[in-house]
């Protein structure tokens, strides 16, 4: 769509804009930013290429898809109400009750009115004339916005390698993050899955269950630790639920925005007794908390290290054959990439049915119609699951065609990686607001605090505008760039920062490499974000 065909002219020609907001993606941040407005008054339009709310969670349907997040944690805390009335079943919520959740939201708070499904958009392009923002899309139709808020999710854009030969598979082919909404039956099929991120180690045990046999092809090994899942334990619920707010408050105090209590004491100081009785009491508690044993896991290889040798161990341990056990291993940071949580991922290597094939220096040479070739050999397979993962945090962006001022692309701005001011906005594309964009803490952080908090501070700023009576908004380049500068500075002292991540677009071929999501933590964040509005929208540019 060229931009000559967006938009409707009789309105930008009045000056006036169709809606007050139009707000891309109806996932969790999406939902709530349509509240938002509403509660301000503003008329707001949502598009949403789904056929229904829920973004990631409507996305990715496959076999063990869950939350890494406890449950009671994973939630919106904006209304008291709904915190106290949702119920959840498993300590760790399966995908379609997250699902549930958001659409119970948007019942309850009767969203869908607001939003146009099936819908994806094309192309927003900012006109100066009459300050709306034009917003293309799939259907051929257009809209124009005063403001734009792009809530289009973090990890939304698959990535699908572009193996040779992959039109040819004469079977079926799925990715983990595009799952068809049908039943997906495997049983007595011979399954490949491409990947051992967290999706395929979600969905390999379930998978291995049920076909006759399962082909892994790993290039590079990962961590994980158990979830130890199950029915969420109603004496816990019920206390938390007492003290929702108390518990909400102390999770913001936190860097990753979640309720847990990590120690804060160097790995370095523990002697060998203590660091196994630690990391044992970390390992029977279960999931990303792990990574809370030491104070210094994330800074010190050396304290990595020991964390890195105990999943080793157990790997060992766990896994029957030494050499799938040792290919199993992962040599790199624990923690480096993001940390997965499992349900019984190491034992399924003990399985007649499943085998494990290395490509890690022999690369997959290419689809065939049967199946997956590597190193000359052609394993033959009735389906194939490519849990290759995302274009994380700009993909989605960048394939909507976004003009700011003269014409300016989103995608020339950032051709040498993400330019934001805060994670929230862009210099040179005014009024257009990014929840939870690179440059935010985001996936470092429980998601849903940092949209409710991304949703509450844009929520803010609109009506600081409406009552001073400003229609336009733009960060400055300078404060942009200084901003971009602390964001890789602090990405600079973590280990996060050092190996080949989507958090540093390494999975995508020609993707600049920069560390995109701020490592300061939540607390630091927040305040940065409460400064910059109590100080009259610091770096910003109104008028
Ligand atoms: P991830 O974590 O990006 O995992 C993708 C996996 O696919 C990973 O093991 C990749 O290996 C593998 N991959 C990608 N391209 C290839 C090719 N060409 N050949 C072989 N293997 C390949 O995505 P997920 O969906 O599992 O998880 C994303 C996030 O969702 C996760 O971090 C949680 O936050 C939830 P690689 O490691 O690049 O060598």
């Amino acid at each position: 769509m060229s931009e000559a065909d967006v938009g409707t002219a009789e309105a930008v020609a009045k000056g006036n804009c169709d809606f007050d907001l139009i707000i891309v993606g109806a996932g969790f941040a999406g939902m709530y930013m349509l509240y938002r407005a509403r509660g301000l008054g503003l008329s707001a339009r949502v598009i949403e290429a789904g056929s229904d709310v829920g973004g990631t969670w409507y996305w990715n349907r496959y076999p063990g898809a869950r939350c890494d997040v406890e449950s009671m944690q994973y939630s919106y805390q904006f209304d008291d109400k709904l915190q106290q009335e949702w119920n959840w079943s498993e300590r760790y919520a399966p995908q379609p009750e997250i699902l549930s959740y958001a659409q119970h939201v948007a019942e309850r708070f009767d969203l869908r009115r607001d939003i146009q499904f099936n819908t994806r958009v094309q192309a927003a392009v900012f006109d100066e004339q009459s300050s709306c923002w034009r917003i293309g899309t799939s259907d051929g139709g257009s809209h124009t916005a005063r403001f734009c808020v792009m809530a289009t999710g973090c990890l939304s854009s698959t990535n699908l390698p572009d193996f040779k030969g992959l039109d040819s598979f004469q079977g079926d082919t799925y990715h983990t993050g595009q799952w068809p909404h049908e039943d997906v039956d495997f049983n007595g099929k011979r399954v490949g899955v491409i990947g051992t991120g967290s999706s395929a180690i979600q969905s390999i045990p379930i998978i291995a269950r049920q076909a006759e046999h399962l082909t892994v092809f790993q290039r590079t090994p990962n961590y994980t630790v158990p979830a130890h899942n199950g029915p969420i334990d109603q004496d816990y619920v019920a206390r938390v639920k007492a003290e929702y707010p108390a518990m909400r408050a102390r999770a913001k105090t936190m860097i990753s925005g979640l309720d847990f209590e990590p120690n804060m004491a160097s790995a370095l100081d523990a002697s060998a007794e203590e660091m196994q009785a630690q990391y044992e009491a970390k390992w029977a508690y279960g999931g990303i908390p792990f990574l809370g044993a030491y104070g210094d896991l994330l800074l010190s290889e050396k304290a990595n290290d020991t964390a890195a040798d105990f999943v080793r161990g157990k790997i060992r341990e766990i896994v029957d054959d030494p050499e799938i056990a040792e290919l199993l291993s992962p040599g790199n940071v624990i923690g480096c990439k993001r940390l997965c949580v499992d349900t019984d991922y190491w034992a399924t290597y003990n399985r007649d049915n499943v085998s494990l094939v290395d490509v890690s220096g022999t690369p997959i040479e290419r689809i065939t119609p049967a199946g997956v070739q590597v190193d000359g050999r052609e394993y033959a397979f009735d389906a194939i699951v490519f849990a290759t993962g995302f274009d994380a945090m700009t993909g989605t962006l960048l394939k909507m065609d976004i003009r700011g001022l003269d014409g300016q692309s989103l995608r020339e701005k950032w051709a040498e990686g993400p330019k934001t001011y805060l994670g929230l906005s862009i210099a040179g594309f005014p009024n257009l607001f990014t929840v939870t964009g690179p440059g935010s803490p985001s996936v470092l952080t429980n998601m849903l605090p940092s949209i409710e908090q991304h949703v509450d501070w844009i929520s803010d700023c609109l009506a600081y505008m409406r009552s001073h009576g400003h229609d336009r908004i733009s960060p400055s380049t300078e404060a942009e760039a200084e901003w971009v500068n602390h964001v890789s500075q602090t990405a600079d002292l973590s280990l996060r920062s050092t190996c080949s991540s989507w958090y540093v677009g390494a999975n995508i071929p020609g993707k600049p490499r920069v560390f995109m999501p701020y490592m300061g933590g939540f607390p630091a964040y927040v305040d940065k974000c409460d400064a910059v509005s109590a100080n009259g929208y610091q770096g910003f540019a109104l008028s």
